[in-house]
């Protein structure tokens, strides 16, 4: 450690243990912690909360809070209260397997939102008081402000309201990240809202580092831990197959004049297929472009470094461990180019409509007239959650949803007659592509889209079956503005619960 992280003499005074920290927070409680998707959530506070409520357990004493965080976390934060049975409920969107396994089981709540609507929601009261906020930080100026680390999220929601403010200063976090983020304060109720002046990608509308109220803070723990970073696998086949139907399309809408020559600010959600995207568009010649995004992954980070993104505006990172040592070897570097936001301005419909944003992001199955189901398996399991990506699919300039065609070694078809759960309706969805093509489904009306879904998306040895269904709810169906039979348009899902297949 090159100097003191905490330069606030106050805030040194209130250094103690993650264990007399995590003493503070009392069973039932509304606790709001930092993360987001793996990157600066707290490290220590909450493993020893998780024994304490083991311990708690033990002695016969109910111990559960409510949870609220950016988005996903790691294993020492979801995984290890999951474990212990110390969530009653959860929000607004989690990644742990702990974690699902119990809420698929009926223990454990989770309210699955819009990743922007959550610091609003909390501010009109919906969810009710915050008792403890717990967020890592990777500094304290000699002013007593926070320097946020890795994520921002919502800290800013969760310390202006909390009741107590627990502190963690993670000083494995690079001291270069100060200056990479702009907090905006300048949000509001309705109705005394206004426009947040924020035009370009790179305009910069608020502070650098987050306020805290001094009398708050209850404790403040001094940690050393990596954020959770997972080895990146490189692309396989049908992640490359994917990229390449889609790039192709945006050179096409270069071509027409649709889209600009450096394209227009791009959204892409975290995983393999958005990594071979963005590497593909590197591969592209594609130059001088810009992400309005969340999450920043080894791809944009890859194109930040060669100079085929200018600027990356993001909430948070989703880094491989090479990635990261990267990130933190040329901090000075990407502390030009990338700022991070709270979520609130990093997923804003008002900003996503204004940039014109192109959002790209996974899915579990579409149905013939573009509805996507981004959340649930055979619509009662959850997998993850919606995330941000309604917030991007409804007011993007192009809204792309990305998949393989088939799941679990071809025995589903993402393609099917009917989504058994909707996020995203018809109304939201431009474009899906899937290792057989693309459909284009702007500008057409449902029976349109059915046919460039047929044509272009379907695994071949489901094609026979979908038009089938489609040809006969075409004649058959009450109405013919979006054909369907109801009682088999679900009927596929049922058939894999029955039988492991959705083949007939
Ligand atoms: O299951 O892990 O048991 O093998 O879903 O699927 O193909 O590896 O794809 O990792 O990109 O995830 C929609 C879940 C896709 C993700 C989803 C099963 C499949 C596998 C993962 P296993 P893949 P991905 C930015 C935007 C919502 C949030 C979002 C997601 C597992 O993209 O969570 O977009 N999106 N956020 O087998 C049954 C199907 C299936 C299926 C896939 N049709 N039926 N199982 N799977 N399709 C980030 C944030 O917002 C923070």
């Amino acid at each position: 450690m090159s100097s003191d992280r905490i330069r606030s003499s106050l805030l040194r005074d209130r250094v103690v243990s993650a264990e007399a920290a995590a003493a503070f927070i009392q069973p039932g409680e509304t606790v709001a912690m930092s993360g987001f998707t793996g990157s600066g959530y707290p490290k220590s506070v909450p493993l020893a909360l998780a024994r304490r409520i083991e311990d708690a357990h033990v002695a016969g004493q109910d111990f559960r809070i409510r949870l609220m965080t950016g988005a996903s976390t790691a294993p020492e934060l979801d995984g290890a209260l999951a474990k212990a049975d110390g969530i009653a409920l959860r929000m607004p969107f989690q990644t742990d397997p702990d974690a699902r396994q119990r809420i698929n089981a009926g223990t454990l709540d989770y309210i699955d939102i819009h990743l922007s609507h959550v610091a609003q929601h909390v501010w009109f009261g919906f969810y009710g008081d915050i008792d403890t906020a717990v967020v890592e930080v990777a500094g304290i100026r000699e002013d007593g402000s926070l320097i946020p680390s890795t994520s921002i999220g919502n800290n800013k929601t969760w310390l202006d309201l909390a009741k107590k403010v627990i502190i963690e200063v993670n000083d494995w976090q690079p001291e270069g990240i100060d200056g990479m983020h702009d907090v905006y304060y300048g949000t509001a109720l309705p109705p005394h809202r206004k426009p947040i002046p924020l035009l370009q990608v790179d305009d910069r509308i608020g502070e650098t580092s987050l306020r805290v109220d001094h009398d708050k803070v209850v404790a403040v723990v001094r940690t050393h831990g990596p954020d959770r970073n997972s080895p990146f696998a490189p692309a396989d086949e049908t992640s490359k197959r994917i990229a390449a139907y889609l790039i192709e399309f945006l050179q096409h809408e270069v071509k027409k004049g649709r889209l600009p020559a450096n394209l227009l600010p791009l959204q892409s959600g975290v995983g393999n297929i958005p990594n071979a995207v963005l590497a593909g568009l590197s591969e592209s010649g594609f130059r001088d472009m810009a992400a309005f995004t969340e999450v920043i992954q080894d791809g944009m980070l890859d194109m930040l470094r060669d100079g085929v993104l200018r600027v990356a505006s993001c909430t948070g990172f989703a880094l491989s461990p090479a990635a990261n040592e990267e990130f933190k070897r040329n901090i000075d570097f990407y502390r030009e180019r990338i700022i991070m936001r709270t979520q609130e301005i990093s997923n804003h419909p008002e900003l996503v409509r204004r940039l014109g944003c192109i959002a790209m992001n996974g899915m579990i199955e579409a149905d013939l007239y573009g509805n996507v189901n981004s959340t649930h398996v055979m619509g009662s399991k959850i997998m993850n959650g919606i995330g941000g990506s309604g917030d991007f699919a409804r007011n993007s300039f192009l809204s792309i949803f990305l998949s393989p065609s088939t799941a679990k070694n071809g025995s589903i078809s993402a393609l099917v007659p009917m989504v058994s759960h909707v996020d995203h309706t018809e109304h939201d969805v431009s474009i899906i592509v899937t290792e057989h093509g693309l459909a284009d489904l702007r500008g057409l009306p449902p029976r349109h889209r059915a046919r460039q879904i047929l044509d272009h998306c379907v695994d071949p040895s489901y094609r026979a079956q979908l038009a089938d269904y489609f040809e006969r709810a075409s004649r058959a169906s009450f109405g013919k503005h979006t054909p369907h039979l109801l009682p088999e348009a679900l009927s596929w899902h049922q058939r894999w619960l029955d039988t492991g297949s959705m083949r007939a």
